[in-house]
């Protein structure tokens, strides 16, 4: 016979959550979930609290993304939960394995008008891979992991279970969640075989590795299938620094020569979204390669698109024997792009201007970035450039909000990001409009001890917006910000400290004082208003 738990729906949920590898809950408090907290409390189980409930669900989503493990994040009833909706949405667009439990008032008298009262399953359903509300308190390890398995099966994503007070507050005697089963997708060896004939027989290949890579820790056998076959990879979100810079298969700046000039284009681990030109790669034939089938494009025909577990897939690809093309000629001509690409680069973030331009800011910022720093990036034009600037030196150090483009990501990214790694850097980049909607999360980081630095790109304005506005209507309106805002103000009046610079010889002095500081330190950086980032389309 299993071995039998005892307690309130508290302590039994958080036997289930344990054994699924939780080792935390990121909240904000409300009455529905105290059993939560109390079974926290009593097990010296780490609570994390914010200021809105959208930053414990970053926080749980960055735990996610950065550890390949649920990441959890405990909401009160009806406001909480709502409140929490565009973070569940988010970790749903980038497979990160979230699990929500929200309060929920008693089933009992439902329906009579209980404080917070709402159902909640219909709401999140769409954003979910589970939701459901638990409908006895024997049956909390159960749905528990129920909720756990779904969000970690690939295709990854978040879930939902909501606990009616009753349910919650009430003791039961049930069996122990035994060890978590994740089942795996099996390939189709037929739909992989064709795949590295394509790949391998290609004049001129490319691919272009994403989230689920890292999700599903597969990098290594990305690298091994890479060098096996000869291939350039570009990468985009968790993928990134999935072949670190300077390994002569890893390219980022000749993405353009490389998209225009492929023959087969292989997309790994990440949707045929916006991102990536919904998939329309000219002449090149698309091989597709996702974790589900459910993942599959429909919107583009491609070659082949194996489904299933991305090591499974990704070593097959390693292992491949059959006649190849060699790819010299092509890897050669892409590094003369990619070298030319990084050396305009290089010359924009060594310039001087007054005001400061954003790609000087991360000039400095590469200086003093250690190879596993974590960056985040959270607003508009300010990130565009730090994802052009910022090389990632290894996988998994590089947080975006991904495809639902979500601003406020950022503080609770960062809480995640510190109670992962206690001893990185971890850095946030926000523009000044993206810091208006989790600034306030600087006073959850000081009060809690979880340092972090900010970097604000101050231009004042929602700059992604009003230059685009410009361009379509000749002018803008609710596009401006107090411009010289001084927010460093506001995180030390909510216990960090910072500084404001306004000249480029003054950005690394300030960024070295704001990593030695200990505490959530924003460096508020004026950059010029005038600066647009470069992009074919504008809206965002
Ligand atoms: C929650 C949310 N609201 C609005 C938007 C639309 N949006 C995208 S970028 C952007 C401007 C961001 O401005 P800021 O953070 O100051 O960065 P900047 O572009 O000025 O560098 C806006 C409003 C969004 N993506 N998410
Ligand atoms: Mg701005």
């Amino acid at each position: 016979m299993s071995e039998m738990i005892e307690g309130h729906g508290g302590e039994l949920a958080l036997a289930a959550l344990r054994a699924y590898g939780v080792t935390e809950m990121f909240t904000l408090s409300g009455g529905h979930v105290f059993p939560l907290y109390d079974a926290a409390h009593k097990a010296g189980f780490p609570i994390y609290d914010v200021r809105h409930e959208q930053s414990a669900v970053f926080a749980a989503e960055a735990v996610a993304k950065l550890q390949r493990r649920p990441g959890l994040a405990v909401l009160t009833a009806g406001p909480g939960v709502t409140n929490g909706i565009s973070g569940l949405t988010s970790a749903f667009f980038n497979a990160s394995p979230v699990l929500v439990m929200g309060g929920r008032a008693p089933a009992f008298r439902w329906g009579s008008g209980s404080l917070q009262e709402i159902d909640h399953v219909p709401l999140v359903a769409p954003v979910t891979k589970y939701a459901a509300t638990v409908a006895g308190t024997d049956q909390i390890p159960a749905e528990v992991a129920r909720a756990l398995t779904a969000a970690l099966t690939a295709h990854r994503g978040p879930a939902f279970l909501d606990l009616p007070l009753e349910v919650l507050f009430s003791s039961e005697d049930v069996a122990a969640p035994g060890a978590p089963e994740i089942p795996v997708v099996e390939p189709d060896p037929g739909d992989v075989a064709r795949a590295a004939e394509l790949l391998a027989a290609a004049e001129r290949p490319v691919i272009i590795a994403g989230s689920d890579v890292w999700g599903g820790n597969a990098i290594a056998e990305l690298r091994a299938a890479a060098e096996a076959l000869q291939i350039p990879v570009f990468a985009n979100g968790m993928g990134r620094g999935a072949l670190p810079p300077g390994h002569p298969l890893a390219f980022a700046r000749a993405r353009r020569p490389a998209l225009d000039g492929a023959d087969v284009v292989a997309v790994i681990g990440t949707p045929l979204d916006f991102r990536l030109g919904f998939g329309e790669f000219g002449a090149a034939r698309v091989v597709h390669i996702v974790d589900a089938p459910t993942q599959r494009a429909g919107h583009v025909e491609t070659a082949v698109s194996p489904a299933g577990d991305l090591r499974l897939i990704l070593a097959a690809l390693a292992d491949h024997t059959g006649p190849r093309a060699d790819h010299s000629g092509w890897i050669d001509g892409l590094r003369v792009a990619e070298d030319a690409g990084k050396a305009r680069d290089a010359e924009a973030m060594a310039a001087e201007s007054d005001p400061i331009k954003p790609a000087r800011v991360y000039g400095e910022l590469r200086k003093v970035l250690a190879p596993d720093a974590v960056t985040i990036g959270d607003g508009g034009d300010f990130v565009s450039y730090a994802g052009r600037y910022l090389e990632p030196a290894q996988p998994g150090t590089w947080l975006d909000p991904g495809p639902y483009g979500c601003l406020g990501t950022g503080m609770g990214y960062a809480m995640g990001a510190r109670v992962t790694y206690p001893d990185r850097q971890i850095c946030v980049l926000m523009g000044d409009g993206a810091a208006g909607f989790s600034l306030m999360d600087a006073e959850s980081l000081a009060r809690q001890k979880l340092p972090v630095v900010i970097v604000v790109g101050n231009n004042g304005i929602w700059g992604l917006e009003k230059h685009p506005m410009q361009a379509m209507y000749g002018y803008d309106v609710a596009a401006d910000l107090q411009p010289g805002l001084r927010y460093d103000h506001v995180v030390e009046a909510l216990g960090g400290a910072g500084e404001t610079v306004e000249k480029s010889s003054d950005l690394g002095p300030a960024l070295e004082r704001a990593f030695d500081a200990g505490v959530p330190y924003l460096v508020n950086v004026l950059t010029d208003p005038a600066d647009a980032y470069p992009r074919s389309s504008n809206l965002a």
